[in-house]
Protein backbone atom coordinates (compact mmCIF):
# COMPACT_ATOMS: atom_id res chain seq x y z
CA UNK A 1 0.00 0.00 0.00
CA UNK A 2 1.51 3.49 -0.39
CA UNK A 3 0.29 6.58 1.57
CA UNK A 4 0.27 10.11 0.38
CA UNK A 5 0.78 11.49 4.11
CA UNK A 6 2.40 14.98 5.68
CA UNK A 7 3.49 14.55 9.00
CA UNK A 8 1.35 17.09 10.73
CA UNK A 9 -1.81 15.95 9.02
CA UNK A 10 -4.48 15.31 11.16
CA UNK A 11 -6.60 13.37 8.53
CA UNK A 12 -3.39 11.40 7.33
CA UNK A 13 -2.94 10.71 11.38
CA UNK A 14 -6.16 8.42 11.44
CA UNK A 15 -5.45 6.32 8.10
CA UNK A 16 -1.49 6.02 9.84
CA UNK A 17 -2.72 4.54 13.02
CA UNK A 18 -6.02 2.31 11.12
CA UNK A 19 -2.87 0.65 9.10
CA UNK A 20 -0.64 -0.09 12.35
CA UNK A 21 -3.69 -1.42 14.15
CA UNK A 22 -4.47 -4.05 11.41
CA UNK A 23 -0.37 -4.57 10.83
CA UNK A 24 -0.17 -2.76 7.64
CA UNK A 25 2.80 -1.19 7.14
CA UNK A 26 2.19 1.58 3.98
CA UNK A 27 5.11 2.48 1.82
CA UNK A 28 5.01 6.64 2.75
CA UNK A 29 5.07 9.40 0.13
CA UNK A 30 5.52 13.14 1.92
CA UNK A 31 4.00 15.87 0.47
CA UNK A 32 4.97 19.56 1.93
CA UNK A 33 1.71 21.08 1.96
CA UNK A 34 2.83 24.74 3.22
CA UNK A 35 5.12 24.48 -0.01
CA UNK A 36 1.86 23.07 -1.89
CA UNK A 37 2.98 20.23 -3.17
CA UNK A 38 -0.50 18.69 -3.33
CA UNK A 39 -1.31 21.03 -6.07
CA UNK A 40 0.99 18.94 -8.85
CA UNK A 41 -0.30 17.60 -11.54
CA UNK A 42 0.59 14.16 -11.05
CA UNK A 43 -1.11 13.93 -7.19
CA UNK A 44 -4.78 16.47 -8.19
CA UNK A 45 -4.68 13.35 -10.71
CA UNK A 46 -4.95 11.06 -7.52
CA UNK A 47 -7.00 13.30 -5.30
CA UNK A 48 -8.75 16.05 -7.25
CA UNK A 49 -9.50 17.64 -3.70
CA UNK A 50 -5.39 18.31 -3.15
CA UNK A 51 -5.47 16.93 0.35
CA UNK A 52 -4.19 14.06 1.87
CA UNK A 53 -4.09 11.40 2.72
CA UNK A 54 -4.67 9.50 -0.35
CA UNK A 55 -4.46 5.55 -0.28
CA UNK A 56 -3.38 3.03 -2.76
CA UNK A 57 -4.12 -0.52 -2.72
CA UNK A 58 -2.66 -2.56 -5.08
CA UNK A 59 -4.09 -1.84 -8.68
CA UNK A 60 -7.18 -0.46 -7.82
CA UNK A 61 -8.22 3.58 -8.02
CA UNK A 62 -6.79 5.79 -5.71
CA UNK A 63 -8.39 6.01 -1.86
CA UNK A 64 -9.56 9.39 -0.45
CA UNK A 65 -10.89 11.05 2.63
CA UNK A 66 -9.96 9.51 5.61
CA UNK A 67 -13.31 8.41 7.03
CA UNK A 68 -14.01 6.66 3.88
CA UNK A 69 -10.73 5.19 4.07
CA UNK A 70 -11.17 3.71 7.51
CA UNK A 71 -14.27 2.29 6.81
CA UNK A 72 -12.76 0.45 3.73
CA UNK A 73 -10.01 -0.65 5.88
CA UNK A 74 -12.17 -1.99 8.00
CA UNK A 75 -14.27 -3.82 5.72
CA UNK A 76 -11.23 -5.15 3.35
CA UNK A 77 -8.64 -5.77 6.62
CA UNK A 78 -11.47 -7.03 9.56
CA UNK A 79 -8.58 -7.79 12.03
CA UNK A 80 -9.00 -6.00 14.59
CA UNK A 81 -12.10 -4.34 14.30
CA UNK A 82 -12.39 -0.81 14.48
CA UNK A 83 -16.49 -0.41 14.60
CA UNK A 84 -18.70 -2.18 17.01
CA UNK A 85 -20.94 -4.94 15.98
CA UNK A 86 -24.33 -3.49 16.75
CA UNK A 87 -26.47 -0.59 14.43
CA UNK A 88 -26.76 1.58 17.42
CA UNK A 89 -23.03 1.14 18.72
CA UNK A 90 -21.52 2.03 15.18
CA UNK A 91 -23.72 4.94 15.09
CA UNK A 92 -22.27 6.31 18.10
CA UNK A 93 -18.32 5.77 17.14
CA UNK A 94 -19.61 7.30 13.85
CA UNK A 95 -20.75 10.32 15.50
CA UNK A 96 -18.35 11.08 17.85
CA UNK A 97 -15.69 10.48 14.68
CA UNK A 98 -17.53 13.04 12.81
CA UNK A 99 -17.72 15.63 15.43
CA UNK A 100 -14.06 16.26 15.15
CA UNK A 101 -13.52 15.14 11.06
CA UNK A 102 -16.35 16.65 9.91
CA UNK A 103 -17.22 19.72 12.50
CA UNK A 104 -14.23 20.59 13.77
CA UNK A 105 -11.45 19.56 11.64
CA UNK A 106 -12.44 21.55 8.38
CA UNK A 107 -12.15 24.61 9.85
CA UNK A 108 -8.06 24.44 10.57
CA UNK A 109 -6.73 22.98 7.44
CA UNK A 110 -4.07 25.06 5.68
CA UNK A 111 -6.40 26.57 2.72
CA UNK A 112 -8.89 27.43 5.15
CA UNK A 113 -6.01 29.45 7.05
CA UNK A 114 -4.66 30.62 4.46
CA UNK A 115 -7.62 32.15 3.04
CA UNK A 116 -8.09 33.65 6.38
CA UNK A 117 -4.80 35.12 5.93
CA UNK A 118 -4.39 36.13 2.21
CA UNK A 119 -8.24 37.00 1.69
CA UNK A 120 -9.15 38.65 5.19
CA UNK A 121 -5.80 39.85 6.10
CA UNK A 122 -5.87 38.00 9.39
CA UNK A 123 -2.52 38.56 11.27
CA UNK A 124 -1.32 35.01 13.14
CA UNK A 125 -2.24 36.16 16.54
CA UNK A 126 -6.12 36.22 14.92
CA UNK A 127 -5.77 33.25 13.33
CA UNK A 128 -4.01 30.98 16.37
CA UNK A 129 -7.36 32.15 17.84
CA UNK A 130 -9.51 31.02 15.33
CA UNK A 131 -7.71 27.39 15.49
CA UNK A 132 -7.94 27.66 19.01
CA UNK A 133 -11.08 28.19 18.93
CA UNK A 134 -12.76 25.19 16.37
CA UNK A 135 -10.22 22.76 18.14
CA UNK A 136 -11.39 23.26 21.55
CA UNK A 137 -14.80 23.03 20.49
CA UNK A 138 -14.66 19.91 19.40
CA UNK A 139 -12.92 19.19 22.32
CA UNK A 140 -15.56 20.40 24.38
CA UNK A 141 -18.09 18.37 22.39
CA UNK A 142 -16.52 15.16 22.46
CA UNK A 143 -16.11 15.48 26.59
CA UNK A 144 -19.71 16.07 26.22
CA UNK A 145 -20.83 12.96 24.32
CA UNK A 146 -18.05 10.66 26.20
CA UNK A 147 -18.03 12.13 29.87
CA UNK A 148 -21.64 10.36 30.91
CA UNK A 149 -22.31 7.47 29.03
CA UNK A 150 -22.04 4.24 30.22
CA UNK A 151 -20.45 2.81 27.20
CA UNK A 152 -17.53 4.98 27.37
CA UNK A 153 -14.98 2.46 28.67
CA UNK A 154 -11.05 2.56 28.46
CA UNK A 155 -11.59 3.96 24.75
CA UNK A 156 -14.48 5.88 23.88
CA UNK A 157 -16.47 2.70 23.37
CA UNK A 158 -15.70 0.32 24.93
CA UNK A 159 -12.36 -1.25 25.86
CA UNK A 160 -10.71 -1.49 22.57
CA UNK A 161 -10.04 1.20 20.15
CA UNK A 162 -12.59 2.27 17.43
CA UNK A 163 -12.17 4.83 14.39
CA UNK A 164 -13.67 7.18 17.14
CA UNK A 165 -10.19 7.31 19.09
CA UNK A 166 -8.49 7.53 15.83
CA UNK A 167 -9.98 10.68 15.41
CA UNK A 168 -9.69 12.04 18.96
CA UNK A 169 -6.38 11.31 19.44
CA UNK A 170 -5.51 13.01 16.33
CA UNK A 171 -8.00 15.77 16.93
CA UNK A 172 -6.33 16.16 20.57
CA UNK A 173 -2.21 15.25 19.02
CA UNK A 174 -2.83 18.78 16.87
CA UNK A 175 -4.97 20.84 19.49
CA UNK A 176 -1.62 20.31 21.89
CA UNK A 177 1.02 20.91 18.66
CA UNK A 178 -0.52 24.09 16.90
CA UNK A 179 -1.91 25.85 19.90
CA UNK A 180 -0.27 24.39 23.56
CA UNK A 181 -3.80 23.09 24.75
CA UNK A 182 -4.24 21.39 28.15
CA UNK A 183 -6.87 19.37 28.55
CA UNK A 184 -7.53 19.85 32.02
CA UNK A 185 -11.39 20.53 31.69
CA UNK A 186 -11.96 17.63 29.37
CA UNK A 187 -10.80 14.60 31.74
CA UNK A 188 -12.38 11.96 29.64
CA UNK A 189 -11.49 13.02 26.89
CA UNK A 190 -7.78 13.72 28.25
CA UNK A 191 -8.00 10.55 29.89
CA UNK A 192 -8.52 8.07 26.82
CA UNK A 193 -5.85 10.20 24.76
CA UNK A 194 -3.66 9.01 27.27
CA UNK A 195 -4.82 5.26 26.54
CA UNK A 196 -4.37 5.47 22.88
CA UNK A 197 -1.26 6.73 23.11
CA UNK A 198 -0.33 3.74 25.61
CA UNK A 199 -0.77 2.20 22.30
CA UNK A 200 2.35 1.49 19.73
CA UNK A 201 -0.14 2.11 17.03
CA UNK A 202 -0.82 5.14 17.99
CA UNK A 203 2.82 6.19 19.18
CA UNK A 204 4.81 5.07 16.62
CA UNK A 205 2.61 7.12 13.72
CA UNK A 206 2.42 10.07 15.79
CA UNK A 207 3.41 13.52 13.48
CA UNK A 208 6.97 14.05 15.42
CA UNK A 209 7.36 10.29 14.55
CA UNK A 210 7.29 10.68 10.39
CA UNK A 211 10.36 10.78 8.01
CA UNK A 212 9.13 15.03 7.22
CA UNK A 213 8.60 15.37 10.89
CA UNK A 214 10.91 18.48 11.78
CA UNK A 215 13.95 17.73 13.66
N1 LIG B 1 -12.08 15.48 5.10
C1 LIG B 1 -10.77 15.19 4.59
C2 LIG B 1 -9.83 16.29 4.96
C3 LIG B 1 -8.55 16.25 4.17
C4 LIG B 1 -7.69 17.47 4.46
O1 LIG B 1 -8.19 18.61 4.46
N2 LIG B 1 -6.41 17.24 4.70
C5 LIG B 1 -5.54 18.33 4.98
C6 LIG B 1 -4.43 17.90 5.91
S1 LIG B 1 -5.06 17.31 7.45
C7 LIG B 1 -4.91 18.81 3.68
O2 LIG B 1 -4.43 18.03 2.90
N3 LIG B 1 -4.92 20.12 3.47
C8 LIG B 1 -4.33 20.72 2.31
C9 LIG B 1 -4.76 22.14 2.18
O3 LIG B 1 -5.56 22.58 3.01
O4 LIG B 1 -4.30 22.78 1.24
C10 LIG B 1 -10.29 13.84 5.15
O5 LIG B 1 -10.71 13.49 6.23
O6 LIG B 1 -9.50 13.16 4.48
Amino acid sequence: MQLFSYWRSQATYRVRIALALKGIEPELTTLDLLKGDQFADHYRVLNPEMVVPTLIDGSGPPLTQSLAILEYLDEQYPEPPLLPAGARDRARVRALAQVVAMDAHPFVVPRVRKYLEHEFKLDEPTRMKWLAHWLETGTRALEGMLAHDPRTGRFCHGDRPTIADLCLAAHLTSAKMLCGAGFEAYPTAARIFTSCMQLDAFAKTHPLKQPDAPK
